[in-house]
C-alpha cells in the first residue's frame, strides 16, 4: 500500500516534469517581452515549420507602469499589480488567439507567472497599470484580485528592514521582499486559490505550463498545494490526464541555504550552473576546456538530467540581474554564443531553452551595464514594437531573434533528430577539439582551439554525403554548406580551422544529401 502511495505520488509530480512537447519536438524559445500577435504570427510562419517545441512568454498578468513612456522597463512585467490577462504583450483575446493559433501548429506555450509577489512597495497608487486598474502598493491593496493586506508577508519576516538581507537565512529568503517586491502569503488558503485560479484559466485556455518566477522565495510545501490545485491540460491539445509542465526558477550557484533540490520534486528547476559553465568553457575562463565536457551534465555536478531546463543565457542574466556573473554568453558574442548553444542542443542533458533577445544600448560604468533597464523596441507612447522580418529571414527594429539565425535554428532540428539516442563516439584531443554523436543519428564537431583542426572520427551514422547545417543547409535540392562524406565504416574526414567564421560542423540524419548535388 505504502509503495502503490509512493509510486502515485512520484507518478503526479515527474508528470510535472514532462513539457509535452508534440510530433517529436524538444526545445522552448523565449520570445522575450513579445507581443502575442506578433508570437502566433511567428508560430504559423516559423516556428512550426522549423520544429520549436514551445514558447515561453513575458508574463501575462496586469502590470505596474514604470516612468514615463520612453522609461519604460522590461522589469515592469515582474511587478504584477492582479491577475486580468492585460499586459505589454496584448489583451486576453490576442492572448487566446495566440494559444489556439500556436496549439494548432504545434507548438506549445509557457507562460512566465509570477506569483510570489505584487509590485515593489514604492510602487504609489493610483490606475498607472496595464489595463488601468487601480491599486495601491502603499496600502497593500489590490481590489482586482482583490488582495488587501492581510494577504502578505510583513508579519512574518524577522528582518529590520522587511527585505531579505540575507541569502543564508531561508527564513528571510522566503518571508522577507525580494527587493522591495510585495510579498504575498502564499501559506494562506485564500492566497493559493486566487494564484491556482489564475493558472487554471491560463490551463483552460490550452498553455501547456508555466516557468514560476522566484521559487527559491516561496516554501515548496505551499507551491506543492498550489500545483496540486492545478487542472490538466485542455484536452482539445493534449492527451486526457496530462499534468501541467512547471520548471522552477531557482538560482543555486551552490552555497546558499537553498537548494534546487528542494524543488525538483515538484517539477523542473532551471539550471544556472549550466549556463554559467557553458560560458567558462566557450570562453576558456578558469582553465576550463572543451575536452573536460566528456561527462557534461551530472558528472559537472549539474542536477538529474530529468530535472534540468537548461539555457546559455536568459533574460535576466543576460544583462547583469539575477545570477551567473561575466562568464554568461550572449548574442552580443555572436560566435561563441552560437557554439555553445549548438553545444546545447546537440547534448543529451535537459530540457532546452533558446533566447532570444532585444538589442539595448549597453552602457557600461565600472563594469555595470547603466542601461539593464531599457525595455523592448517601443515607439514614443511606450507601446511595444511589432517585430519586423526582413527579406533574409533576420528581424528588424532591434529584434536579434537568436532563435532565426541559421546555425541556432538548424541545431533545434538536430535535436529533433537526434531525440532519444544516446550521447556516443566521443573524441578530443586533450584540448578545446571535441566530437560526439548521438546514436546514428547525428554527429557535431567543435574547433575552439587556436589552430586547424583536421582529423578521421568514426561518426556512428550510416555511410553517405552529408550536409553540415552550420555552414549551410539543404535548400532547393542543393548543399549551400560544406559536404561531409561518411564512408561505409563510419568514418569521415573533417577539417575545420579556426578562423572559419562558425568553427564547428554539425551533420544527422535528415542533412544526408542522397539526393543532393
Ligand atoms: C526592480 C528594481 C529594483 C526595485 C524593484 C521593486 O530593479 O531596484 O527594488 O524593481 O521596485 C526583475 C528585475 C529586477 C526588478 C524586478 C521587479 O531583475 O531588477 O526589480 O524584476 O520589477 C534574485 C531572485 C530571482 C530573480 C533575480 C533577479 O532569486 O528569483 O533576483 N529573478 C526573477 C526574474 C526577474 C525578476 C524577478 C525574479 C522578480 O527572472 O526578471 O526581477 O519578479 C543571488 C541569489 C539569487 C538572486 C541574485 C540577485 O545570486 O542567489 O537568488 O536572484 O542574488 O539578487 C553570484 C552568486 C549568486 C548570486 C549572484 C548575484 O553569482 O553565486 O548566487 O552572485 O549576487
Amino acid at each position: 500500500m505504502k509503495w502503490l502511495i509512493l509510486v502515485a505520488l512520484f507518478g503526479l509530480s515527474a508528470a510535472q516534469h514532462n513539457p509535452h512537447m508534440k510530433h517529436g519536438r524538444t526545445s522552448i524559445v523565449h520570445l522575450f517581452e513579445w507581443k502575442w500577435s506578433d508570437i502566433a504570427a511567428e508560430c504559423e510562419r516559423y516556428l512550426g515549420p522549423n520544429g520549436f517545441g514551445g514558447v515561453q512568454i513575458s508574463p501575462p498578468t496586469e502590470h505596474i507602469i514604470l516612468g514615463n513612456p520612453v522609461w519604460r522597463a522590461w522589469y515592469q512585467r515582474y511587478q504584477p499589480i492582479g491577475y486580468n490577462l492585460c499586459s505589454r504583450s496584448g489583451n486576453e483575446a490576442q492572448l487566446r488567439d495566440m494559444i489556439t493559433r500556436c496549439n494548432n501548429v504545434g507548438v506549445n506555450i509557457y507562460v512566465d507567472v509570477v506569483i510570489n509577489h505584487m509590485c515593489g512597495s514604492g510602487g504609489g497608487e493610483g490606475t498607472h497599470s496595464s489595463c488601468g486598474s487601480w491599486f495601491s502598493a502603499t496600502r497593500e491593496d489590490f481590489p482586482s484580485v482583490p488582495y488587501s493586506n492581510l494577504d502578505f508577508n510583513d508579519h512574518k519576516c524577522k528582518t529590520g528592514s522587511g527585505e531579505i538581507e540575507n541569502y543564508g537565512d531561508k527564513y528571510q529568503v522566503r518571508d522577507c521582499r525580494l527587493v522591495g517586491l510585495l510579498d504575498l502569503a502564499l501559506e494562506k488558503d485564500y492566497v493559493r486559490g486566487k494564484v491556482a485560479g489564475f493558472m487554471n484559466k491560463l490551463i483552460d485556455m490550452g498553455v501547456a505550463g508555466f516557468r514560476v518566477d522566484a521559487c527559491k522565495h516561496m516554501w515548496p510545501g505551499d507551491l506543492q498545494n498550489v500545483y496540486g490545485r492545478l487542472h490538466n491540460l485542455n484536452t482539445k491539445w493534449f492527451s486526457g490526464g496530462s499534468r501541467p509542465f512547471i520548471y522552477q526558477e531557482v538560482i543555486d550557484l551552490g552555497g546558499e541555504a537553498i537548494s534546487a533540490g528542494e524543488y525538483t520534486g515538484l517539477g523542473r528547476v532551471t539550471e544556472f550552473k549550466y549556463s554559467a559553465k557553458i560560458g567558462n568553457v566557450i570562453r576558456k575562463w578558469s582553465g576550463e576546456k572543451l575536452s573536460y565536457t566528456k561527462n557534461w551534465g551530472e558528472g559537472w555536478g549539474f542536477m538529474a538530467n530529468g530535472n534540468a531546463l537548461v539555457f546559455v543565457d536568459n533574460h535576466d542574466n543576460q544583462r547583469g540581474h539575477g545570477a551567473g556573473g561575466a562568464s554568461v554568453l550572449t548574442f552580443w558574442d555572436p560566435r561563441m554564443y552560437k557554439m555553445a548553444t549548438a553545444y546545447m542542443l546537440a547534448h543529451p542533458y535537459g530540457v532546452t531553452r533558446v533566447m532570444s533577445s532585444f538589442r539595448w544600448d549597453r552602457h557600461f560604468v565600472n563594469g555595470k551595464d547603466v542601461n539593464d533597464w531599457m525595455g523592448p523596441p517601443a515607439y514614443s507612447d511606450g507601446s511595444t514594437k511589432p517585430v519586423p522580418i526582413n527579406p533574409d529571414s533576420t528581424c528588424g527594429d532591434n529584434w536579434v531573434c537568436e532563435h532565426r539565425w541559421r546555425q541556432i535554428k538548424n541545431m533545434v532540428i538536430f535535436r529533433n533528430v537526434v531525440n532519444g539516442q544516446p550521447h556516443s563516439n566521443w573524441w578530443d584531443n586533450q584540448s578545446n577539439q571535441v566530437a560526439f554523436g548521438r546514436g546514428n543519428r547525428g554527429f557535431i564537431v567543435f574547433n575552439n582551439d587556436d589552430w586547424t583542426l583536421d582529423v578521421t572520427l568514426n561518426t556512428g551514422m550510416p555511410g553517405g554525403t552529408y550536409c553540415d547545417v552550420i555552414s549551410g543547409q539543404k535548400e532547393n535540392g542543393r548543399c549551400t554548406g560544406k559536404q561531409i562524406t561518411v564512408g561505409g565504416d563510419g568514418r569521415a574526414h573533417f577539417k575545420i580551422s579556426n578562423s572559419d567564421q562558425d568553427p564547428f560542423v554539425a551533420i544527422h540524419a535528415d542533412s544526408n544529401c542522397k539526393d543532393v548535388v
